[in-house]
């Protein structure tokens, strides 16, 4: 049976993403809703991070929280902090030093509408709110020793030893030769280090025991590595419609993807095998990990 015909719960996975995005934009939308001055940084801020993202990053920690037993409630502070860190990333990954691409999620880019000295404000103000949304919770609910490991875990994750040592990474690598190592560290440090972080912070803040950090930590590496395959497959084959954001840009730029080293089908192989080990190392929990499991299978189908 291929992968794409499992299914592990009667419950309906799209469903469940919808109520948690739900839950995670309230929470936004209140943390956000005294505007900030100058009125052009609020409104640059929160038109990207009101634009439609999946907010897979935060619905990752909750469900890795939920599965260690935790309400997820307790930690939607520290969850929706990573999706402030992930819009900034997508803001300066747009600018015209970087992708330089007019369009994200249907609209055009934060710096066509606010100009590029106040996109890149904005998403410097994301990352640095991020952590002050952090610490936006009730001390009696999450261990301060908690807090700080994960504060450590995303700001690891989220700068030069993570993700903006994968963006750097890849930009110098722009119309060079693919080769395995140099693409592998760009995928695990541009895209599956915050994902693999993401999960860690329901682990961590948990204060789940070695066995289970482990366990979920394999799970975010597998699925943060396909996530990266995935979106390179679909910037071949998927449309602006689709994606809304332009198609095909990664050969223009001439960008080390699996594609580009390994072909479409090997890519699709490679993404499936990844979601495969993920799902696999979540065979020490029974069907509380149901939906870690879907969300694999989910960002495999995914078309966007
Ligand atoms: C520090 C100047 C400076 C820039 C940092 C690190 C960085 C810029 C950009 C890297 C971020 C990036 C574009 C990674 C690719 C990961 C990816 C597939 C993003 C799209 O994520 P989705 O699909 O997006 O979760 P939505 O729109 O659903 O939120």
């Amino acid at each position: 049976m291929g992968i794409n015909s499992i299914s592990y719960c009667k419950m309906d996975i799209k469903e469940y993403i919808n109520k948690k995005q739900f839950v995670i934009d309230n929470y936004l939308k209140n943390y956000f809703s005294s505007p900030i001055k100058p009125g052009i940084l609020y409104e640059s801020m929160t038109y990207s991070l009101f634009a439609g993202g999946k907010r897979i990053r935060p619905i990752l920690a909750l469900s890795a929280y939920e599965v260690c037993g935790g309400n997820p409630e307790h930690i939607l502070p520290q969850a929706s902090a990573i999706e402030l860190i992930h819009t900034y990333s997508l803001i300066h990954d747009d600018l015209p030093a970087m992708d330089n691409d007019d369009l994200r999620r249907g609209k055009p880019t934060n710096h066509k509408i606010f100009g590029e000295a106040v996109a890149i404000l904005a998403g410097d103000a994301l990352l640095t709110e991020a952590f002050k949304m952090m610490t936006e919770c009730e001390i009696k609910k999450i261990k301060k020793s908690s807090l700080l490991k994960v504060i450590k875990e995303l700001s690891s994750a989220s700068g030069a030893h993570g993700m903006v040592g994968g963006q750097a990474q890849d930009i110098i690598s722009e119309k060079s030769e693919p080769d395995k190592n140099t693409l592998e560290f760009i995928h695990t440090h541009k895209t599956a280090a915050l994902i693999r972080a993401s999960v860690r912070t329901g682990a961590i803040l948990a204060g789940s025991k070695k066995s289970i950090l482990n366990a979920l930590t394999k799970y975010g590496e597998c699925i943060g590595l396909a996530f990266q395959i995935i979106d390179d497959i679909l910037n071949i084959e998927g449309s602006i419609e689709e994606l809304g954001k332009s198609a095909g840009t990664d050969i223009e730029k001439g960008k080390m993807t699996y594609p580009a080293l390994y072909g479409n089908e090997k890519a699709k192989q490679k993404s499936e095998e990844l979601v495969s080990s993920g799902i696999s190392a979540l065979k020490i929990f029974s069907s509380e990990a149901d939906p870690l499991r879907e969300i694999a299978l989910y960002l495999l189908k995914r078309r966007a």
